[in-house]
Parts: C-alpha cells; structure tokens; sequence
C-alpha cells in the first residue's frame, strides 16, 4: 500500500482479511479533509491489497468528518480553485468507482465534505449520534468534492437547495428517512454494522458487485432504450460467469439458502 499519511488508516478484517477498514485519523480536528488526507484516500482506494472486497470507511474520535479543512482554504485565484476542486473529484471517484463496494460507517458530525465523502460510498450506516449539514452556504462557499452530483441522487435538489441556503441539519433519524443513510442504527454500533455488510457484501460474486458499482448507476442516468441495452448487456455479462453458474445449480440442488421473510 502507499499510503503513509498517519492521518489515515487501513486494517483488514475477516477471515480471508476480505474488508478493508478505512479509519480517517483526525479526531482533534474531527477528522477535517486537509489535501494530504483527501490525496492519502485516493491512494488508498487505487491501492487496495489484493483479495479484499468491500471496505469501510468510518472516523475516529466523536465525528465521522468535519469537511474541508478551512485553515487550507487559503487565497487561490479560479484556475487553482478548479484544480482543487479536480483534486477531491478524482479522489472520490476513486471510492466510488473503484474496485469494491465502500460502506461509510457514520456517526457524529457528516458535514460539508464529509457528506460528500459519505455520498460517494455505496452504502452509508449512521447510528443515533449523526447529523447532516452543508455548511457550505453559510461560510460563502459552494460544495467542490461532488456534491452538487451525489447528494441530489440521494435526497433531491430541493433538499440540498434547502440544507445550503438555510444551514439546516438533519438528524440520524430524519436523514434517514428522507434518504442519506439506507440504515439507522443505535449509537455507537455503525463500525459493526458497517463491518457486517461488508463481509456479506464480499461473499457476492465478483461480477455482481462489479454490475452494481460501474453499470448500475450508468444505466440510471442514459436514456430507457439505452439503459435497457446496457441492462441486457451486464445481465448477459454476469451470467456468463461461472461463478453465476454454480450459484444458480446450487439453488436448483436445494445447496443454497432460500431468500427468507425479514
Ligand atoms: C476544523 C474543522 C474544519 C473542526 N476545518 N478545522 N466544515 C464546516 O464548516 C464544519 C466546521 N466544524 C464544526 O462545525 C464543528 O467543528 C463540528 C460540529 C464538526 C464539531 O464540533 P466540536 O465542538 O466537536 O469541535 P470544535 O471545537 O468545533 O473543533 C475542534 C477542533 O477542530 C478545532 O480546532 P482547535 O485547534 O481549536 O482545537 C476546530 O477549529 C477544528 N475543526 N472542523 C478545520 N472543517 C471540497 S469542498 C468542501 C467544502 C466544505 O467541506 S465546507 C464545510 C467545512
């Protein structure tokens, strides 16, 4: 692995080490996104070790992430401000669209570009201690790691607008209710839950999770025809593999669990 930032770190957990456990190191400045740790994360992501297949990333210290760290937002004329910007776009996308599914473990504070770290992940687990915010608006900046993209598709453009122009903060329960997190756990359980995800999450087979991370979200956005396409195309894709093969005969054999009631 490359990455030597302190400020970031990386343990493998599970019996094979399949999940790997992201942990942002900044708890006495609750775990704010200077340039060396957003550029730690994307090496990170790029260099997961072999054999890991789902990952977790969660924050030390009371707060999943505090955002941006404003001590660096020092003078930077629009040409810099672009490439900043760019910065923390490519490291993103590297959670996002990188080589496994990514669970944000979150609790606390999730504000600013801690949202936008959050909404790049595939799934987010909040416990009871978490809240929402995009101070943005309110310290005279606009969102620059992804979130004009990534928070709308979770919570509309209404939301978002609101969140900005009024600072309001949602709550765990009412972020998950109107979409920020897909699970609402009690306090202090959302690294566990997260963990637990993971390791099934890792038991799929490769190619389904690859469906999920790279075609799923592209057929949502093309056109119906095209999405139906590019379904068809995955779909055939996927069940090619042997891998689909054998699951499907160890159904068909009475091997392989049945979906149950929840
Ligand atoms: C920071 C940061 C930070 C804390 N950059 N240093 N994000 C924000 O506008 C959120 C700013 N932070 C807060 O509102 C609060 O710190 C929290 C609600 C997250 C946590 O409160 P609390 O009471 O637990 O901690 P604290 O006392 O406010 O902060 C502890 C220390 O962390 C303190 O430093 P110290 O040297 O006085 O101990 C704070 O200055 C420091 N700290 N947050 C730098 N964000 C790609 S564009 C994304 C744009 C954005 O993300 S803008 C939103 C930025």
């Amino acid at each position: 692995m490359t990455n030597r930032n302190p400020d970031l770190s990386l343990r493998l957990v599970g019996e094979q080490s399949e999940v790997a456990v992201v942990t942002l190191n900044r708890a006495a400045k609750r775990n704010a996104l200077n340039d060396g740790l957003i550029l730690a994360l994307r090496d990170l992501f790029q260099n997961l070790p072999e054999g890991v297949r789902a990952a977790v990333v969660h924050g030390s210290g009371d707060h999943f992430c505090a955002g941006l760290d404003l001590s660096e937002l020092s003078e930077r004329d629009a040409a810099q401000g672009v490439l900043h910007s760019r910065m923390w776009h490519s490291a993103l996308d590297c959670v996002e669209k990188g080589t496994v599914p990514v669970i944000a473990a979150l609790h606390g504070a999730v504000v600013g570009g801690g949202l936008e770290l959050a909404s790049a992940c595939h799934i987010r687990v909040a416990d009871e201690s978490t809240f929402y915010a995009l101070p943005e608006g309110t310290r005279g900046i606009f969102v620059g790691g992804g979130g004009s993209v990534r928070v709308p598709k979770l919570i509309g453009v209404a939301r978002m607008t609101d969140m900005m122009l009024t600072g309001r903060v949602y709550n765990a329960a009412d972020g998950e209710r109107i979409g920020l997190a897909q699970y609402l756990v009690p306090g202090g359980s959302a690294l566990d839950k997260g963990i637990e995800l993971a390791t099934r999450i890792a038991a799929n087979a490769p190619m389904t999770n690859f469906a999920l991370m790279h075609a799923l979200p592209r057929i949502a956005e093309q056109p119906a025809d095209h999405g139906l396409f590019t379904e068809a195309l995955m779909a055939s894709v996927a069940q090619s593999a042997p891998e689909a093969k054998a699951r499907v005969r160890a159904f068909l054999e009475g091997k392989a669990a049945k979906v149950q009631k929840s």
